[in-house]
């Protein structure tokens, strides 16, 4: 009974990471309180807002670390397919290898599945005052921009077994600079 209930809370507290968006769950040196997230059913609400602010205020020990980059100066990631362990938590940094003569500024952001276009669109209305990200439930980490010579880090848990879509959400950068993160 106990460690169903251990279980529960533990998936309860992913869906709620993955609900409530990157701001509250991937960048722990800024805590923010849970918000309740319309999608998430009334009756798990506390039990995932809970075990979602306990996750927060000790963020797990990082598991696995990732270093991306930029293809140089090319709009493409080096790297276009990574994994991670679903639930673990990952350290990613990016690193903007660019030149800085002609590189370009770069983040990475983790999108939900088939939301990555939307997640484009909004980070350029957002404009360069958010890094060119909007956050919300379709962002599920991301990094600040990084400039060329400069690198970026997030720290978040993996998402729920899947394959997700990263980008670039530098206005014009991410229909070619795109890549698939699986989590298993
Ligand atoms: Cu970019």
């Amino acid at each position: 009974m106990l460690r169903r209930r251990i279980l529960f809370i533990a998936t309860a507290s992913i869906s709620a990471c993955i609900a409530i968006g990157a701001t509250s769950c991937t960048k722990s040196e800024t805590p923010q309180a849970p918000t309740t997230s319309p999608a998430q059913p009334a009756a798990q609400t506390s039990v995932a807002q809970t075990a979602a602010a306990a996750q927060h205020a000790a963020p797990g020990k990082v598991e696995q670390e990732i270093t991306i980059s930029p293809d140089g100066d090319n709009l493409y990631w080096a790297t276009k397919k990574l994994e991670v362990k679903a639930g673990s938590t990952v350290k990613l940094t990016l690193k903007n290898t660019a030149s800085t003569t002609a590189g370009m500024p770069h983040n990475w952001v983790l999108t939900k599945p088939g939301t990555d276009q939307q997640v484009a669109t909004d980070g350029m209305q957002a404009g360069e005052d958010h890094n060119w990200v909007a956050e919300g439930p379709n962002v599920i980490a991301h990094t600040a921009l990084a400039k060329p010579g400069t690198e970026a880090s997030v720290t978040f848990v993996a998402p729920p077994a899947g394959e997700y879509t990263y980008i670039c959400t530098y206005p014009g950068h991410a229909t070619t600079m795109n890549g698939k993160l699986i989590s298993k």
